[in-house]
């Protein structure tokens, strides 16, 4: 390993990052050379308590051998089938697996490489759905504002976050946004579940009487939403919606891109809150992050109206090269096996007591105007600078790399999601660190 700490490229001008600050960045590299378990190590050789799984996917922690060895094996034995009309054993493997841990009667997979193509596919088997049904007209999609559903334009159309969507054009036509939930000057400094916001679902109900319900095929929503923040569903949110989605014969799509695969402490977030969905799109944590893959899961109701016509005909024009490729289904088991040998999948149920108590901890540090957490997630936002919104946040995440700490900011909101496999004093470690940093005159 020593011979890697230091390999620092040479120039860092051809790589044009993604969702980052390209020349504050080259300018001061943060760069990982290895990791294991909760710890990345830096180029200059210092460990980091992986506060955030990576971007929330890592769920295993880091360089586990049953994934490791899994992939390696695979490489070694069949490296690529052709995806279209053909197949190879462990993606239907992996898919039996999957729907034995997914709520009751998601009985199907569809696979993808990406959250992102996670949701286009969502989107599209909605809408095609109600066409094999014979009901055309529902065309609509609605999100909801300060929804994060990817960076692909079916994915932005329905997403609500302005800096992602102000420069794409005009979107996906006949969408339409449900307000977010996001209420601290009612909730603030609220354990679990808000208690206001929750009638909030009704407004879908007023979408539906603008528009007709004849007209809409979707309602996508993340259970907890992630990117912006951590917004974690008032009660009786997400009940309301699925009822009024049943009563208006509209599919409901649970995005668990993030909420998927233990984070709360169930293995899918539907579990965890105890509302079925219709579909759930899902990525990150299918493969512990390790190689690129998604899954969408749908009801045998969805999949059967597809199932007529003849028998040679394909049935749903859709799919990628790589949909179910035979590495990444490899990545998949060994983590599915790793879930299941320690219990990950239901982990962040045993520790969020631990880890809310030790969030909230963090009340009492200057400028801290909301603290919000479920499983094994949680947020601390930050009073904004006054005309320099993000800063603050920002320059806790640069002081929390130095430290040797990662987190992810989001505007002014600290959001943390660690691998599951933390322990007691990896908490302490992190909170400790975070208190020093947010009592540092940031
Ligand atoms: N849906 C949800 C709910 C997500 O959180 C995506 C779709 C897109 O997934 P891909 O694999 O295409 O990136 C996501 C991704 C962050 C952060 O720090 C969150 C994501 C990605 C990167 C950073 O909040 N979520």
């Amino acid at each position: 390993m020593s011979n890697r700490l230091n390999t620092t490229p040479n120039d860092l001008r051809a790589f044009w990052m993604p969702f980052t600050a390209n020349r504050q960045f080259k300018k001061e590299p943060r760069l990982f050379v290895s990791a294991k378990d909760m710890y990345y190590q830096t180029h200059d050789g210092r460990q980091v308590l992986d506060g955030t799984a990576g971007l929330w996917c890592v769920n295993a922690g880091h360089c586990r051998p049953k994934i490791t060895e899994a992939i390696r094996e695979q490489a070694g034995e069949l490296d690529y089938a052709p995806a279209f009309q053909l197949g190879h054993p462990k993606a239907f493997e992996l898919a039996n697996r999957l729907v034995d841990i997914a709520p009751e009667g998601m009985d199907h997979v569809l696979y993808t490489n990406s959250g992102s193509e996670s949701v286009e596919t969502a989107l599209k088997v909605a809408l095609a759905y109600h066409r094999v049904k014979g009901n055309g007209s529902r065309f609509r999609l609605i999100g909801r504002e300060r929804g994060y559903h990817g960076v692909n334009f079916g994915g932005i159309s329905v997403g609500g976050i302005v800096s992602n969507r102000k420069m794409f054009g005009t979107l996906l036509t006949g969408v339409d946004h449900m307000p977010h939930t996001h209420q601290p000057g009612k909730n603030a400094f609220t354990r679990g579940q808000p208690e206001h916001g929750g009638d909030l679902a009704t407004e879908l109900e007023r979408i539906v009487t603008l528009h007709d319900a004849s007209t809409i095929a979707a309602v996508i929503v993340e259970p907890i939403a992630g990117s912006t923040g951590v917004l974690i569903p008032p009660k009786g949110y997400l009940q309301k919606l699925r009822e009024l989605c049943t009563k208006h014969g509209i599919l409901l799509i649970f995005d668990e891109v993030i909420t998927g695969f233990g984070r709360l402490g169930a293995p899918f977030a539907a579990q965890y809150y105890d509302v079925k969905p219709d579909m759930i799109t899902t990525a990150k944590g299918l493969t512990n992050g390790v190689i690129p893959m998604g899954a969408v899961f749908v009801t045998a109701e969805i999949h059967d109206a597809f199932m007529s016509g003849p028998e040679h005909m394909i049935e749903f024009f859709h799919g990628y090269t790589y949909s179910g490729n035979p590495i990444a289904c490899a990545a998949a088991l060994g983590t599915l096996d790793t879930y299941k040998e320690e219990g990950l999948l239901t982990r962040a149920a045993e520790l969020s007591d631990y880890w809310a108590d030790a969030l909230h901890s963090l009340k009492d540090c200057p400028n801290v105007i909301d603290i919000r957490n479920t499983g094994l997630i949680g947020a601390i936002e930050l009073d904004p600078i006054a005309g320099e919104p993000t800063k603050r946040a920002f320059t806790a995440f640069l002081r929390a790399y130095e430290k040797g700490l990662l987190i992810r900011t989001t505007g002014d909101i600290i959001a943390l999601s660690p691998p599951l496999i933390i322990e007691k004093h990896h908490i302490d470690e992190l909170f400790g660190k975070l208190r020093e940093i947010l009592q540092s005159n940031i």
